[in-house]
Order: structure tokens, then C-alpha cells, then sequence
């Protein structure tokens, strides 16, 4: 104490300077916005950069359009982050003009953008959404998206709409997508991660026309690990067919594994050739490894698809509903893995109705109370798909104990 005292005054002015750098806000068409007025998006995306200091971007109503390079926020810096925030995603629009190889909203690590919509062009390689070690919240994308949003370096997006050729598509493992509907042509959710765990939680993933592929597909795991939980996958109108959640490995590492962890999950196909839930390896330096826990798995012609040609391909289903009658099981030309099931059933899950998209279990489901006996595991959500609590006695008998499939029965 007594030393600061002593401190001279000029040593003591420093001081105080070099406190925490302040915060400014920077408004953009927003009407209510106290803060400096800036004449675009970019321009107060620059100007936040240039200011040491955790900043806002607030911008109103109405749509703005980038340029080739989009809208862009490169510094990582934690001290220096932005928040680009919008009157919401029916109000406030971004867009740009270009049609080749850009990315209308692009952030870094530690960044956040919230509460508006990017509409994407058509073009090649156009993105509506990077976030690269960012956070993304109530953001609409839509247009023409080669792919609507591209994650990096764990990224965290929530609560949001996302669609394109490929709707997301995550790198390096490590990102968490929570409470999102992701519609793809091609393909809902693709990973190409590592090995820290993606987590994909409570979304609606939908994927349709295939993008002129052979196949749509919900969830495709190229290699890395994935946890997808208590979320409801939807490939019924596929064409020409439609597959699930597929861990086949390609363009991994040699060496790499790729892991789905499928938990709590509702998945729906339809038609010739469809498929639930896929492991292929034809490479014996590449391993797929599925297992099926408290999954409904309803209408493929094959449910259950574990090929190891060659490669490393192990499936395991735990209290999991399905038909067996189409599953393909193979290991041929020297590959290794197994299918291993256990209390597996076929009833007819009882949803409240199908026909209209509720895949809630009615009251009387044979599902209801049927899932394992385990508690929660590490990091693994304690809600549902509709956000409510997950191990809940459905039946009455005194005892807890989790639903087959993403929606938890409330008695
Ligand atoms: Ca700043
Ligand atoms: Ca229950």
C-alpha cells in the first residue's frame, strides 16, 4: 500500500491506462442504437478491430451486401472480439453480390454472430456462414449454399436454421451444434473431424434430393468422432434414396478412427435401398465403429448396414428399435468388426403421428421407459429433443429411466 502510494504520479496515470480496454458499439442502420454511428457492415466490422477492446456490431433492419471478400472478422484475439448482432433473422439480412468462392458472414475465434439471416447467392463454393472457433446463435441461412455453414476449430452454433447443398459441414472436431435444423440437398450435417469428440445435439437434419449424388444423407462421418444425441433424422422423401447417419471413413488419416456415438435419436427413411445406419471400411488402416444406443431407427429397407471389406467395421446397438430383416452384416477379403445387439426390439413404436411428423411416443408406447438403465454420460445432454428432461418415469413404476428415441415421454 505504502508502495503505491510512493509511486509517482506519472507511473500512477500509467496505471490506470493500462486497465481493461473499453468496449464500443457500433451501430449500423439500427435505429435505438446508442453507440457510434457506422456506414456499413464491414466498415464497423473494421473500425471494432482497429479499437483494442471486446466490441458490438449492431445492425438493423433491411439487407446489406458484401462484396467478393464477404463480410469478415479475422482478428482470434480474445481481447479483441466482436459481437455482430441483427434485429433478428426476419429482419436483418446479409448478403453479397459475388457468385464464386465467397462467404457472406465469416468470424473468428471468439467472435459471435446472432440474431440475423445470410442468404447465399447461387455459385460455386459459396457459404453463407464461417465460424471459425466462433459462436453462431439464431442465425437463418438460406439460398444457394454449397454449404450453409462451415465450422472450425471448435465452433459452437445454437438455436438455428441452416440450409445448402451441404447444410453444415464441421472440420477438425471439437465444435458443438445444439438446437439447429440443418436441411441439406446432399447432405444434413457432414464431419471431418479428429479425434475430440464433435457433438451434435437436439437438431432436426433433414436431407433430400441427394444434390445429384448417389444418395441424401443425414449425417455422414468421413472420419473423426461424433456424438449425436436426443435429435431426429429425416431422409423419407429422399431421392434417389435415402441413408441415415453414415460413418463410412474417407479422406481420413491412415490410422484414423471414426466413431457415432448415435444416443436417444429418432431416424426416418423410406423406399429401396434406404439405409439407417451405415459402417463401411474397405481399408484395413481405417476403422468405423457405430453404436446404436436408445435409437429408433424406422422404415429403411436396410436398418442396420456394417460392411468391414477389407477394413475395420464394428456396429453395436443397445435397446435400440428396428426391423432386422434387411440388415446387411458382412466381413469379407480379410476385414474385421462384428454386429452386436442387444435388447434390441421390433415393436411399432407408437408415435403420436407419423403421418403429420410427430414422432413423440403416444401414451402406451412399448418405447416408453424402455431405453438402458444408465445414467447420463459424460457431457451427454439431460434434455430431449423438445428441450425437456430426459430420464423421466414414463410408466409409472417408481423409476426413472430413459425412452427409446429423442423424445422423452411426459406422463
Ligand atoms: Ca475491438
Ligand atoms: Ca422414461
Amino acid at each position: 500500500m505504502l508502495k503505491l502510494l510512493a509511486l509517482p504520479l506519472a507511473a500512477a496515470a500509467a496505471l490506470a491506462l493500462a486497465g481493461p480496454a473499453s468496449a464500443n458499439t457500433y451501430c449500423v442502420a439500427a435505429p435505438g442504437c446508442s453507440g457510434t454511428p457506422a456506414p456499413g457492415v464491414q466498415g464497423a466490422l473494421d473500425a471494432a478491430k482497429k479499437h483494442a477492446g471486446a466490441d458490438t456490431v449492431r445492425v438493423g433492419p433491411g439487407t446489406f451486401t458484401a462484396g467478393a471478400q464477404g463480410f469478415h472478422y479475422d482478428d482470434p484475439a480474445a481481447v479483441n472480439a466482436v459481437a455482430v448482432v441483427g434485429a433478428g433473422p426476419a429482419k436483418t439480412t446479409l448478403t453479397t453480390s459475388s457468385h464464386d468462392s465467397t462467404t457472406v458472414l465469416r468470424l473468428a475465434a471468439g467472435s459471435l454472430g446472432q440474431d440475423l439471416r445470410t442468404t447465399v447467392p447461387g455459385g460455386l463454393f459459396m457459404h453463407g456462414l464461417a465460424l471459425l472457433g466462433a459462436t453462431g446463435r439464431n442465425i437463418t441461412v438460406d439460398g444457394d449454399a454449397s454449404a450453409g455453414a462451415v465450422l472450425t476449430g471448435a465452433a459452437t452454433l445454437r438455436g438455428s436454421q441452416i440450409g445448402g447443398n451441404v447444410a453444415i459441414n464441421v472440420y477438425d472436431g471439437g465444435s458443438t451444434v445444439l438446437n439447429t435444423v440443418a436441411t441439406g440437398r446432399a447432405i444434413g450435417v457432414r464431419v471431418f473431424g479428429t479425434s475430440t469428440f464433435t457433438r451434435l445435439q437436439r437438431l432436426r437434419v433433414n436431407a433430400s434430393d441427394g444434390g445429384n449424388q448417389a444418395a441424401a444423407i443425414g449425417v455422414q462421418v468421413n472420419c473423426g468422432r461424433v456424438a449425436l444425441e436426443d435429435s431426429v433424422v429425416y431422409v423419407r422423401n429422399a431421392n434417389p434414396l435415402g441413408i441415415g447417419v453414415d460413418a463410412t471413413p474417407s479422406q481420413c488419416a491412415q490410422g484414423t478412427i471414426n466413431g457415432v456415438e448415435l444416443r436417444q435419436s429418432t431416424l426416418l427413411g423410406a423406399g429401396a435401398g434406404s439405409r439407417g445406419v451405415v459402417a463401411v471400411s474397405s481399408d484395413p488402416t481405417q476403422a468405423s465403429a457405430v453404436n446404436v444406443t436408445n435409437s429408433i431407427v424406422r422404415g429403411f429397407e436396410h436398418s442396420l448396414d456394417r460392411e468391414a471389406l477389407g477394413g475395420i467395421a464394428y456396429m453395436q446397438t443397445d435397446a435400440s428399435n428396428y426391423l432386422s430383416q434387411g440388415n446387411i452384416n458382412t466381413t469379407q477379403a480379410g476385414g474385421v468388426g462384428t454386429l452386436l445387439e442387444t435388447a434390441h426390439t421390433t415393436v411399432d413404436p407408437k408415435f403420436v403421428n407419423e403421418g403429420a411428423g410427430s414422432y413423440q411416443l403416444a401414451p402406451g408406447s412399448p418405447l416408453i421407459d424402455g431405453g438402458n438403465a444408465t445414467g447420463l454420460a459424460p457431457g451427454e445432454s439431460n434434455v430431449d429433443k423438445a428441450g425437456l428432461p430426459r430420464i423421466v418415469d414414463g410408466n409409472a413404476d417408481g423409476i426413472a429411466r430413459r425412452d427409446v428415441g429423442a423424445f422423452e415421454f411426459k406422463p
